[in-house]
């Protein structure tokens, strides 16, 4: 929006043209972004406290968790507007993309704020019941994924990486797919966000990840000499995705161990179908599950663990799932996993560039 405004000047200032470059756009949204995480940060933790907005924790889980209890939750209500506001300063207001991920952050927040409100109000772990978050999940995301699919021109092959002319048509299937992405990758992020800063930091450095992508594949001449589908307009992602990073970083400062905040349902599940829905966008649904290794790790240890439970009536693979309650349970302390697992998702990100020129 302010880049529009500035813009309108270019003829009289021409030094305003760098507003044009969406490389200049994304930085100034993560410093942006960063800014208004990192300051209203402090403002936002005193005002969830007042009112009382702490969590509850199971008494089922690790006993170290249960030290957390009262730790202020709901820092999703920081990070959302955060992305929101940043992007709206520095995106193309004429891009739709950008609106179509603004409404999934918002309604996904809104599902996830009603799951948060609803346990504070209760004093315990009960909100929304699963199937009716699910269902609420698989609505927005159904509606996301048709106005994406009726978008003029919009692409519905799946690209295989490493496969160069292999890219069946979805048709209508597109959208079944899509739907998987999203709902799948808002669950993963959520399940993830059990130790302090274990999710956004693997946030940060996927959204790092899709800020390039978004640009490579919003770049005719680029993605063609990568040999990567081209998605005109998709560049302009790099800005919310860069807004992603800044607002994570923010937050990241508060979230990180000691815990002083936790992000809650309105945080994990919309960053996780924002998410999900840039990889679908920019055509690389299938990288996010390289990028994304860490939040598809924690989601399978959780459905290996509760299937090896049903069928064999209460036998465990690992300690506890998700996984990294496993290695909590094994003695490593909390910062130690944390960390471990940061390395892994940077790992994962760099095997995922390293794919670019290869496929
Ligand atoms: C929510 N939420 C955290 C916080 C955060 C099917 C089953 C595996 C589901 C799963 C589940 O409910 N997962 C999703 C995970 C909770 O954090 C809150 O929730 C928000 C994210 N949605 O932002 O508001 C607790 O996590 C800890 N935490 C931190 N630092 C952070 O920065 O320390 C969170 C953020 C917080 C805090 O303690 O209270 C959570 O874990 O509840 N269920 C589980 O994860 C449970 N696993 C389980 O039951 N496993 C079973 C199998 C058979 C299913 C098993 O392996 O035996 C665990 N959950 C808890 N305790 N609380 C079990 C132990």
């Amino acid at each position: 929006m302010l880049y529009r405004l500035l813009y309108m000047f270019q003829g009289d200032l021409s030094w305003l043209n760098v507003f044009r470059y969406i490389t200049f756009r994304s930085v100034l949204s993560t410093l942006t972004a960063l800014f208004i995480s990192f300051v209203f940060g402090r403002f936002v933790i005193n005002l969830l406290r007042q009112l009382k907005a702490g969590q509850y924790v199971r008494d089922e889980g690790p006993a170290r968790h249960k030290a957390k209890e009262g730790t202020p939750t709901m820092g999703g209500c920081l990070i959302i507007p955060a992305i929101l506001v940043s992007s709206l300063l520095w995106a193309d207001p004429a891009n739709l993309y950008t609106w179509v991920v603004a409404g999934v952050a918002l309604l996904f927040g809104a599902i996830g704020f009603a799951d948060d409100y609803l346990k504070i109000k209760r004093k315990n772990n009960l909100g929304l019941t699963a199937k009716s978050k699910f269902l609420m999940q698989l609505l927005v995301a159904a509606l996301a994924s048709v106005v994406l699919y009726s978008y003029p021109g919009f692409d519905s092959r799946l690209y295989l990486p490493f496969f160069k002319g292999l890219a069946p048509d979805l048709g209508w299937g597109y959208v079944l797919m899509a739907v998987f992405v999203i709902v799948g990758t808002s669950n993963a992020v959520n399940l993830t966000d059990g130790l302090d800063g274990l999710a956004i930091s693997p946030i940060i450095v996927a959204f790092g990840t899709y800020l390039i992508f978004s640009y490579l594949a919003g770049h005719v001449k680029i993605a063609s000499y990568l040999q990567i589908p081209y998605v005109a307009g998709s560049g302009e992602l790099s800005v919310l995705c860069g807004a992603a990073v800044g607002a994570g970083l923010g937050f990241l400062w508060y979230n990180t161990y000691p815990a002083e905040v936790f992000m809650g349902d309105v945080g994990s599940l919309s960053l996780g179908a924002i998410l999900g829905t840039v990889a679908l966008i920019t055509k690389q649904e299938i990288m996010l599950i390289l990028v994304g290794g860490l939040f598809v790790f924690e989601a399978l240890s959780v459905i290996f663990q509760v299937g090896y439970f049903k069928i064999t009536g209460g036998h465990r693979i690992f300690r506890m799932a998700p996984i990294h309650h496993h290695f909590e349970l094994k003695g490593w302390p909390e910062p130690k996993v944390i960390v471990r697992f940061w390395i892994i998702a940077i790992i994962l990100a760099l095997m995922a560039f390293s794919t670019l020129k290869l496929r």
